[in-house]
């Protein structure tokens, strides 16, 4: 019997911002956690030892990661081609140029010839010697549409059109190396994609249109003894006949995989009697606190009941609460600072709930234009409780409308086509994080207040 450990988005250097430095070695902590989980996960691979290796895809945030994260990954992945460990690194949505034109993140392996590494960055079927013998892996990497069709062939079409082309394209092309395969020998399908039946976290959702979604009878063919997924975070099983399983990210990378286990799948292939197990990686808690404090007569006491009854440390932590008005000045952050020192990380995320009468100010009409400044001068005016900020106010505002020009030109280049197109499920955006300014220009809603 063979022995496989599969894995799947790493996504090794996303995430940094819940993390900090650590000032002995310079590094953000969160890039330090997922080198230690990917070390512990190839620990496993060592220690068996397996026969392979198997990557779902997404080793980084995108397909240029800086050469410190290019080298955490690259030393862990030497420790298994040190040992004659063969493995297969699957490219991901993540990993491949925005442009289509290949070269994605990983294929410096092949480039470099290390011992051992398949890249598989094409629909291709590799057979590879094992110390129990051979097995085939079909490699199916993230499909962009520039992989199967041309331009002129999906000229006037909807997306909806465009992806039926290319599904047609891939059942032909599957097909093939479907027929390709040697019966005698265990094959083994490695494919980064969405699956139409699989599960996401409630806090994503899926949206017609963006990135391809595979039938899962595309894939649970029966010539393969095990289906190995990349892409979702989720570790779940999508099929017992073959085997089917996303192993999942192995680290949380953001707030929405919070109540998610980590880990890899250990798989014993063999033909009709594969089995597999989930092995769950001790990675770092991630915690939501979310207080109403509307009603409460002390909100800053209620604020900290919530986060005494909160297992934080060394948690990476968010505390979101929503207040009155007339309820901010109550909230004492040194306080609050001192009862969150345990995590790891914190945010504070306070949202002003709106007063119950609205008011228009008989200023602001529609018959006259104000400018952005005067129509903030105007509307201040009208905020007493807000009148020691108000000259801070006018003048960050001043410095925005200065800025914002630049901010306009340098957000430009980020929303390239292939970039819009990257579906939401892994994005290493985390929408309730503040953004840096110079990364979204957008200014939040106005109930927002952010406090950090
Ligand atoms: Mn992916």
């Amino acid at each position: 019997m063979m022995k496989l450990l599969h894995l799947s988005d790493i996504h090794l250097g996303s995430g940094l911002s819940h993390g900090r430095i650590n000032p002995e070695t310079g590094l953000n902590t969160r890039l330090e956690d997922f080198v230690a989980t990917l070390s512990r996960c190839l620990d496993r691979a060592l220690a068996e030892p397996v026969d392979l290796v198997l990557f779902g895809g997404d080793a980084f945030p995108d397909a240029t990661p800086p050469p410190l994260v290019q080298q955490a990954l690259a030393q862990q992945f030497c420790r298994l081609s040190a040992a004659g460990i063969p493995m297969v690194l699957l490219v991901g949505n993540h990993d491949q140029h925005a442009q289509g034109l290949g070269g994605a993140s990983l294929s410096i392996y092949r480039t470099l010839g290390v011992p051992g590494v398949i890249v598989g960055d094409c629909l291709a079927t590799h057979t590879i010697e094992t110390p129990h013998g051979l097995v085939q892996v079909v490699t199916l990497p993230w499909l962009t549409r520039s992989a199967l069709l041309t331009r002129p062939e999906t000229e006037g079409l909807s997306m909806a059109q465009v992806n039926e082309l290319l599904l047609d394209r891939l059942r032909v092309a599957l097909e093939g190396e479907i027929r390709g395969l040697d019966p005698t020998l265990p094959a083994v399908l490695l494919a980064h994609a969405m699956v139409d039946t699989a599960a996401y976290g409630g806090e994503r959702f899926l949206s017609a249109g963006r990135g391809l979604t595979l039938p899962m009878a595309l894939l649970a063919r029966p010539c393969f003894d095990y289906v190995a997924l990349g892409h979702v975070h989720r570790h779940q099983i999508l099929c017992e006949h073959p085997l089917m399983i996303y192993p999942g990210s192995i680290e949380r990378v953001d707030f929405s995989e919070e109540s998610e286990d980590k880990g890899y799948v250990l798989v014993h292939l063999r033909r009709g009697e594969t089995r597999a197990e989930f092995c769950p990686l001790p990675v770092r808690p991630f915690q939501t606190i979310q207080v109403d404090l509307t009603e409460a007569e002390t909100p800053q006491e209620k604020l900290l009941q919530a986060i005494a009854a909160t297992e934080i440390t060394d948690a990476v932590v968010r505390c979101l609460y929503r207040l009155r008005a007339d309820q901010v000045e109550e909230i004492d952050r040194p306080t609050l600072a001192a009862a969150l020192a345990a995590a790891h990380t914190y945010t504070l995320q306070a949202q002003v709930a709106p007063a119950a009468h609205r008011h228009r100010l008989p200023e602001i009409g529609t018959d006259h234009a104000l400018d952005p400044i005067a129509a903030l001068r105007t509307y201040l005016d009208s905020r007493p409780d807000m009148a020691d900020l108000k000259e801070s106010l006018l003048s960050a505002a001043a410095l925005l409308v200065e800025d914002a020009t630049d901010l306009a030109l340098d957000f430009a280049p980020n929303s390239a086509p292939e970039l819009a197109t990257d579906h939401p499920l892994d994005s290493d955006l985390d929408p309730s994080l503040p953004l840096s300014p110079t990364k979204n220009p957008a200014i939040p809603t106005p109930q927002q207040l952010r406090l950090l």
